[in-house]
């Protein structure tokens, strides 16, 4: 059939692009280094990691007081947090949450791509149910600018290609409810996500004593309401679907016209007031609709320590669904992540969504669910509780349109990596759900449990790794010089300015012989590396200056450490070798 050859080829184009898109061509040293006991100023001079303790608790046992995945990195939407914190919106996952994507340096600037595509069939159950191939994917790029040393611009776009590999009806989920096909209201379908979810400026600014401000305008975007929104929680790399509850929780995430203002203390709580747009995206997933900054919304948001992201929030949103009626939601959540050493991490989430329409009155959803990584094996659930109107459902009888049912949806399932830490992790998944409903809608979801299920491939760009660094040479490192190696035949000394910059610096390499004299003639080769992830390697030239003295310019990409590995061959000597360390700002 066309339409299904259409399908087929817009899954492979999608996959194709979510391929290509994380893997540029940086990956020569695969693996990021952390260096235990040692303070480390990141992009944040007012505030330096080792004054963040419990950031760094979680992420790696073997190096308090920093944050591994969120060492020097901030988030594009405030420099004041980690970058592992970051998650759709404004909102904040848990500090300790591995990232999977792929970074980018471009002159002390940080681009971060992240993405998933899950082509699939999936079968669902149930006379309202339906079979078919899909491929949900996402992708995602995160920008960021600084602009001062104490403040930043960020840029976020988040793009999918549901609109071709979903369709317009979107892809069947039994007791999915929201938005519409054909100006009717979906029910057992969650609608595609639009080709732009979120096109987002964020300007953030450290105020002193551990605070920040932001101010994030996105068009389309996510309002400070809810959780981080499902896709971009760990388990959506394991689970396309949408949470049934997601019009309860988090579905504020493509809203066209967002504002929010944030003051964050520490990065461990957190006051948000957003005012937007609170009509849904309509069935055109390729445009922009027109912004109406009719809803607000506000939220707290508090991360206690490195593992926990909790938070309460509540919007009022006018006329979403496009029918008239106005709702007023709250939500409270918890996240929780756990790393369990190098290549295993274990996630939660418990979200709390509670929807209050001027139509029918007050709804609840709860939702529960958990992702065990350990190596190429990641086990997965997700339960959930929700209680939906006759009318939501859309039911044949028109007798129980008025009524409110308890509805159930609990799945399981497993993925493998064929491919794992090698730029994509490609992961075989099988996940099955069952889903629970009343007796009394029997007639339209037939008698007994239904029970689903579906068979996937998962590509996502691998998890930034983290690995120990055995360095000698890490106990005294200064900003500004390095030290020599009594031993050596050649003494070397390499220094920069007193301050070294993201950037280019001037180095000075320095070779005196045993008794103190000037080394000349010399051959030297560098080279200059990010020791705490991976920015490429760069081999800066070296030119003789006379009197011992040997001049190159180093380039750091970005605030820092950063090791300098000077090789010297200084003439009747053999190859000398040593490493300098220097803390960018
Ligand atoms: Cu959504």
């Amino acid at each position: 059939m066309k339409k299904k050859s259409t399908q087929r080829s817009a899954a492979l184009l999608a996959l194709g692009f979510f391929a290509a898109a994380p893997a540029p061509a940086q990956s020569r040293h695969p693996t990021m280094q952390n260096m235990p006991g040692m303070s480390m100023p990141g992009q944040k001079p007012a505030e330096p990691m080792a004054g963040k303790p419990e950031h760094g608790r979680g992420a790696d046992a073997a190096m308090p007081g920093m944050s591994m995945s969120g060492m020097g990195m901030s988030s594009s939407v405030d420099l004041n947090d980690p970058m592992s914190q970051e998650a759709s919106g404004t909102a904040w996952l848990p500090a300790s949450s591995p990232m999977y994507g792929k970074m980018i340096m471009l002159k002390g600037n940080m681009l971060m791509l992240h993405g998933a595509a899950m082509p699939r069939y999936t079968d669902i159950g149930s006379r309202r149910g339906d079979r078919r191939f899909d491929a949900p994917n996402w992708g995602m790029a995160m920008f960021s600018h600084p602009l001062t040393t104490d403040s930043q611009l960020g840029l976020r776009a988040m793009l999918s290609l549901d609109p071709i590999t979903e369709g317009g009806y979107g892809y069947p989920l039994l007791f999915q409810t929201g938005e519409t096909w054909h100006h009717r209201p979906l029910h057992d379908r969650q609608h595609p996500h639009n080709f732009q979810s979120e096109l987002a400026a964020t300007y953030s600014r450290l105020l002193g004593g551990g605070r920040s401000a932001y101010l994030y305008v996105a068009d389309p975007g996510e309002p400070a309401l809810g959780p981080p929104t499902y896709m971009h929680r760990l388990l959506a790399y394991d689970l396309a679907d949408a949470p049934i509850g997601h019009h309860w929780q988090d579905a504020t995430h493509i809203q066209f016209g967002v504002a929010t203002l944030g003051l964050n203390f520490g990065s461990r709580l957190k006051v948000e007031a957003s005012d937007f747009t609170g009509r849904e995206p309509d069935e055109n997933r390729w445009s922009f609709q027109k912004a109406r900054f009719d809803s607000h919304s506000a939220r707290l948001s508090l991360n206690p320590d490195a593992d926990d992201a909790l938070q309460v929030s509540y919007g009022f949103i006018k006329n979403a669904e496009g029918d008239g009626a106005n709702q007023h939601r709250l939500t409270a959540s918890w996240l929780y992540n756990r790393p369990l050493g190098e290549d295993s991490n274990f996630t939660t989430a418990l979200v709390w969504g509670q929807n209050n329409l001027s139509t029918e009155g007050k709804t609840n959803s709860y939702l529960a669910e958990a992702d065990y990584q350990r190596g190429r094996d990641t086990f997965f659930t997700r339960a959930e509780n929700i209680q939906k109107s006759g009318n939501e459902l859309q039911l044949s009888e028109e007798a129980l349109r008025g009524r409110k049912f308890s509805l159930g949806a609990y799945t399981a399932g497993y993925v493998r990596d064929l491919t794992h830490g090698t730029r994509i992790d490609t992961g075989l998944g099988f996940a099955v759900t069952a889903d629970t409903h009343p007796a009394a809608l029997n007639a339209d979801y037939g008698v007994g449990t239904p029970v689903s299920f579906q068979v996937y491939l998962r590509f996502r760009p691998s998890r930034m790794k983290s690995t120990n660094m055995h360095a000698m040479d890490m106990t005294a490192p200064k900003a500004g010089g390095g030290t020599s190696a009594p031993s050596a035949p050649v003494k070397i000394t390499a220094t920069t300015t007193t301050a070294p910059k993201a950037g280019d610096n001037p180095l000075t390499i320095s070779l005196a012989d045993a008794q103190g004299k000037p080394v000349t003639g010399a051959r030297i080769t560098t080279s200059v590396a990010m020791t705490s992830m991976d920015m490429g390697t760069s081999h800066p030239a070296v030119t003789e200056k006379g009197g011992g003295r040997y001049a190159a310019v180093v380039s750091f990409g970005m605030a820092g450490p950063w090791r300098v590995t000077v090789e010297v061959i200084a003439p009747g000597q053999k190859p000398q070798t040593q490493a300098f360390d220097f803390a960018a700002r």
